[in-house]
């Protein structure tokens, strides 16, 4: 054990999840559908037509998945809460047995000496907020908050680490621009308005959060750490381009008090059409944070290229005249994702460089690797890639503490094999092996290794 990474006394060591990958029980208890509910059930747009409606059934299931999670000996276990079980329309009273699922599960984390981390959203809109227009209007952020009020009630007690919102990038820009996430939009300023109202709806969370007394609140982005193609003037101006429609768009207003001076290049008349900004909401968004969660799992290589739509009134927001190149030379993930720790580490010591003292301590809310592993004639997972994978991350991320990033936390994703969203059950992401068919856990060899890791932290 002695090439492993040694983190600072107090760092956090957790597993993460999500509800609408895990959970299953998609209609039980009163659960209202979800945006994902309609996608997943529509023909076409997820593998081979897989859904959420059973998953990993950890609804069910969840009292073998702390145990998991106790053996592990994980500080700290983040999950998300469905909102659709809370209000299934999305508005109105809450739905006590939405909650009561929730609060059993926290009482079974804190019995097994685990801190529970819930992040708020995670993607599963109430279809019904979905019908009267989504996250493009105003309307959801303000249901968003009063959900987060209602929650936070319930749970503040018990739960130290909230998180309002799971990496928005995927919410606005892969929901209602690539259209590949739900509801499955291709637009442009509808993806923009999005992205604006997600981050109203944060700084609406964090009022509520504050006002329930939580000890530490804070959002999840999954920056993207973008490289130019070659060193020309052209692709380093497309790099500028693609982080500010990844990374600036959300972090200039939540760090930095305001919108991104580079979103007029990265969206032209797009943005300049914009109406959904209100005075105010940049203090609303601006609020501070205890903490930044931030999900790392590859770099992206950038070139300059032209619009794919050249009418501007047809282009979708993720159309910002630069396209993706592979990554030269390295392995690549089952996901096809690169394999280059050291961006990792440039990744937060640029966030650092940029923001300085603005910069909350970070939590790593997410960081794995979906490969292709599966079971040996003894019926254990010798998944090779994902221990070097694990290993030479956490590498990368002592680092970043080396350099002076104060990061406090790291949680692997994920704990479990479970629903990869438009890709199914086809990639598996779990240091858990999950039988689909039988629903049995099989500890992977990733988490033999993380659970010595772990282990050789405590005294
Ligand atoms: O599975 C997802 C998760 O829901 C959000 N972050 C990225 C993971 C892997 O794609």
């Amino acid at each position: 054990m002695t090439d492993l990474p040694v983190f600072p006394e107090g760092f956090v060591f957790g597993a993460a999840t999500a509800s609408y990958q895990i959970e299953g029980a998609a209609a039980e208890d009163g659960r209202g559908p979800s945006i994902w509910d309609t996608y997943s059930h529509t023909p076409g747009r997820t593998h081979e037509g897989d859904t959420g409606d059973v998953a990993c059934d950890h609804y069910h299931r969840y009292p073998e998945d702390v145990a998991l999670l106790r053996d592990l000996g994980v500080d700290s276990y983040r999950f998300s809460i469905a909102w659709p079980r809370v209000q299934p329309t999305g508005q109105g009273p809450a739905n006590q047995k939405g909650l009561d699922f929730y609060s059993r599960l926290v009482d079974e984390l804190l019995e097994a000496g685990i801190e529970p981390a819930a992040t708020l959203y995670h993607w599963d809109l109430p279809q019904a907020l979905e019908d009267r227009g989504g996250w493009r209007v105003r309307e959801t952020a303000e249901r968003f908050g009063e959900y987060a009020a209602i929650v936070a009630g319930h749970l503040a007690d018990r739960v130290p680490r909230w998180i309002t919102l799971n990496e928005p990038w995927c919410s606005a820009f892969l929901g209602y621009s690539v259209g590949r996430h739900a509801p499955g939009a291709q637009e442009g300023t509808g993806a923009l308005a999005a992205a604006h109202h997600l981050l109203v709806g944060h700084g609406l969370a964090m009022k509520a959060l504050r006002a329930a007394g939580v000890r530490e609140a804070g959002i999840t982005l999954n920056l993207d750490r973008n490289v130019p193609a070659t060193d020309t003037l052209a692709d380093r101006e497309a790099v500028v381009r693609a982080d500010t429609q990844h990374n600036l768009v959300w972090t200039q207003p939540l760090l930095a008090g305001r919108y991104p001076t580079t979103e007029e290049d990265t969206w032209g008349e797009l943005i300049t059409r914009q109406d959904f900004r209100r005075e105010g909401d940049l203090d609303l968004i601006g609020q501070p944070l205890d903490f930044l969660g931030v999900n790392y799992y590859r770099p992206i290589v950038v070139a300059d290229a032209p619009h794919r739509e050249p009418d501007p009134a047809r282009r979708v927001a993720t159309d910002n005249r630069y396209e993706e190149r592979p990554f030269p030379d390295v392995r690549r993930t089952a996901m096809g994702w690169p394999v280059v720790p050291e961006s990792f580490t440039d990744l937060l010591t640029a966030l650092k460089d940029r923001y300085g003292d603005a910069l909350p301590p970070i939590h790593i809310t997410e960081n794995g690797t979906a490969e292709h592993d599966e079971p040996a004639a003894d019926g254990a997972v010798h998944d090779t890639d994902r221990v070097a994978y694990l290993h030479s991350h956490l590498t990368a991320l002592r680092e970043a503490l080396d350099a002076g990033v104060d990061v406090r936390g790291y949680y692997v994703w994920s704990l479990l094999d479970n629903f990869e969203w438009a890709l199914g059950y086809a990639k598996r992401f779990g240091v858990v092996r999950v039988d689909y068919d039988t629903q049995e856990r099989t500890p992977k060899d990733s988490y033999h290794w993380y659970r010595r890791l772990i282990a050789a932290h405590r005294g």
